[in-house]
């Protein structure tokens, strides 16, 4: 069980405003979700900053995005927008009610829409109480409230569902990829939740539980629900989503030990489903676009003849294509991938680059060779540097290749998308089960590797988290950032030196940093987090040379690495994969001209 964290910030005072009832005595039906996981501005970043920095550091968030909590209505008050989760229970709703039943609307407009007539208030999230990774450890390392911004908002979703008048006259039913953190805090009744979905809500037992509880009937306290097990039961939005999410796969196929997704069948959706969603957004005002996936390479080449890590170059190219072609789309951002595809397709990168960079609302001034500096930035998993440690959590991360050659993959993966302007969110699990000083120096020497080759990824470590249901849920990783190693602090404070390197152009930036990361550590940080924190802290200052610091033996400055080249990862791969290379790639194994004439005669013989 998950120790929930308690929320001074939530100021009662807010809850006790009383409205006047809604004039048609509310909506049967009543979806929402937390305003920080609806808003539809500034792009992903700024809702990953609101899941990762603490509630005291909210005045950041107001002071570069002033706007942020400016959301836009329909003319019934409804929302204008959803996270597609909310898009897919409303469309799953809508089978069998009314369509003046049911309404999603943002959390402060819950008064206009909740009324007698209401039977259940139905909540999607993503990440409601902030235990996930990467979510957690920020707010821990930063703060005396642990409290993430984003867990704040949910939070004050709940009271205000719990405070409302007609409170005792529905069931609330909460849902998405967070409804764990619910389970697994026990917070249902400080939340005041009665039933928790995991699953989809295209499960005809998503029906069935709201049916049952319109009728007033009892809620279990969780509802375990089927996931469709083809393309064709999968919902699609045709209003608008947040960022214009539109999803275009499911699962994944890699099978790493600690992924949550991966438990989900491996479906890639179809394009007739995927562009008209797509249509939908915009006719509803989108200007953007991002389709959701785990691994946007699996697309077009699931249950083929090749395997799923050969992408399917022609595919993508034209799904892209004629997402970013569609009249109204403005913007399009990239989600999820893995890096091995890059090694296999270089091209397929190129391809992908000249068809998406124009549409990328994403600019690198200091990265990208692209005449206007955009930039495209999908998350990939990096995870550890050591492969023993990968081995072991993510063994089939790599293929094609080899879970051997990760570094020299992910090296590769690396130069291979910067040369085409892709810098991406690479995360890294510091603290895994079992995670020795050894593993995590061969992580920092990936890093440093990383540095001296002037690559680039931004690079975000997360502190282990077991994830409910994965294969590593009953694995114990660190709970305190006090309990992390000088090494692993040493890991988390280096990425974040590199990820503020495109940043310090200024003469002042290096400047005004040293000084701030050295006085919030005499202010606050020394006590929170430890001595281990403090010699890594004084590296990422940048005050005493790493150098130095390595002379006084108070940090590891990674060693540099033998990694393969393309042409080395290619060799490696097995005869039996060479039938899907391709060839304008260059790089082809040797003996595989002769098998390719061989393999043509035979076919002409055929
Ligand atoms: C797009 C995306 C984002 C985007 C946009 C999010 C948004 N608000 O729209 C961005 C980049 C901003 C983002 C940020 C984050 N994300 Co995210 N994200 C995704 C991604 C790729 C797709 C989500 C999606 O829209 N899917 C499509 C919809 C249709 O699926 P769905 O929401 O799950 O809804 C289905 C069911 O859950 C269910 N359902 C949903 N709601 C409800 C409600 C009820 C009542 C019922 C019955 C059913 C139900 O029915 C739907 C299908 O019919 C997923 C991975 C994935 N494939 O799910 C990760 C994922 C959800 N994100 C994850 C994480 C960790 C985060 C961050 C915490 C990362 C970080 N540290 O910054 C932040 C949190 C943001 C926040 N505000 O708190 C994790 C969640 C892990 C967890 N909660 O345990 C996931 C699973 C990624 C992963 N590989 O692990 N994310
Ligand atoms: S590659 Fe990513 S999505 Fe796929 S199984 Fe591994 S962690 Fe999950």
């Amino acid at each position: 069980m998950i120790t929930p964290r308690k929320d001074p910030s939530l100021d009662p005072s807010i809850l006790q405003v009383t409205h006047e009832p809604p004039a048609d005595g509310g909506r049967l039906i009543v979806l929402t979700a937390p305003l920080t996981e609806a808003i539809d501005h500034a792009g992903y970043f700024i809702q990953m900053a609101l899941a990762s920095l603490p509630i005291w550091m909210e005045g950041v968030i107001n002071r570069k995005y002033p706007k942020w909590r400016e959301v836009e209505h329909n003319p019934d008050g409804s929302a204008r927008y959803m996270p597609a989760g909310v898009r897919l229970v409303e469309k799953s709703l809508l089978r069998e009610h009314r369509s003046d039943d049911v309404v999603a609307c943002f959390p402060d407009d819950l008064h206009k829409f909740i009324g007698p007539r209401t039977r259940v208030v139905a909540v999607s999230t993503h990440n409601p109480l902030g235990v996930t990774f990467a979510a957690g450890v920020y707010t821990s390392i930063f703060g005396s409230s642990k409290m993430p911004i984003n867990s704040h908002y949910s939070r004050l979703l709940f009271s205000k569902i719990k405070a409302s008048p007609y409170r005792d006259n529905f069931k609330v039913i909460v849902g998405g990829s967070g409804g764990w953190q619910i389970i697994q805090t026990n917070l249902y009744d400080e939340l005041s939740v009665d039933c928790v979905v995991e699953g989809r809500s295209e499960s005809t037992d998503t029906l069935d539980l709201f049916r049952k509880a319109i009728q007033g009937e009892d809620l279990p306290k969780v509802v375990e629900v089927k996931h469709p097990m083809d393309r064709e039961q999968i919902l699609f939005p045709d209003t608008r989503t947040t960022f214009g999410v539109v999803e275009m796969t499911t699962g994944c196929g890699r099978r790493c030990k600690f992924c949550v997704p991966d438990l989900n069948p491996q479906i890639d959706l179809p394009k007739d489903k995927i562009m008209d969603a797509v249509r939908a957004n915009v006719r509803h005002g989108n200007k953007q676009i991002s389709l959701a996936t785990e691994d946007m390479f699996i697309w077009g080449q699931v249950h083929t003849d090749t395997p799923f890590y050969f992408p399917n170059r022609e595919a993508l190219v034209d799904l892209y294509s004629d997402i970013v072609n569609t009249p109204g789309v403005e913007q399009h951002v990239l989600s999820h991938s893995t890096i091995a595809p890059a090694v296999v397709d270089p091209l397929l990168i190129k391809q992908l680059s000249d068809v998406l960079l124009p549409k990328s609302p994403i600019h690198f001034p200091l990265l990208s060779s692209h005449p206007q500096k955009k930039a495209l930035a999908p998350l990939i998993g990096l995870e550890t540097g050591s492969v023993r440690m990968a081995k072991q959590i993510m063994s089939s991360k790599g293929v094609p290749f080899s879970i051997e050659d990760w570094p020299s993959v992910v090296l590769e993966g690396l130069r291979v998308l910067n040369e085409n302007n892709w810098f991406p969110a690479m995360t890294l699990i510091v603290g895994n089960p079992g995670e020795t000083d050894e593993d995590v120096r061969e992580t920092i020497d990936l890093v440093y590797e990383i540095e001296r080759r002037g690559l680039f990824a931004f690079l975000i470590p997360s502190i282990f988290t077991p994830l409910h249901d994965t294969r590593m849920e009953k694995m114990e990783g660190v709970t305190q950032t006090r309990q992390l190693t000088p090494l692993q602090w040493q890991l988390m404070m280096k990425c974040w030196k590199m990820n503020l390197r495109p940043g310090q152009y200024s003469w002042w930036g290096p400047m005004a940093w040293r000084v701030g990361a050295i006085g919030m550590w005499l202010y606050k940080l020394r006590r929170l987090n430890g001595p281990n924190f403090t010699w890594p802290l004084w590296m990422f200052s940048g005050a005493i040379s790493e150098k130095n610091l390595q002379r006084m033996g108070k940090i590891y400055r990674g060693k540099p690495m033998k990694v393969k080249t393309r042409a080395e990862l290619i060799a490696s791969l097995k005869p039996k994969d060479w039938q899907h290379l391709r060839a304008d790639n260059g790089d082809m194994p040797m003996g595989y001209e002769p098998l390719a004439a061989r393999a043509a005669v035979l076919q002409a013989q055929a």
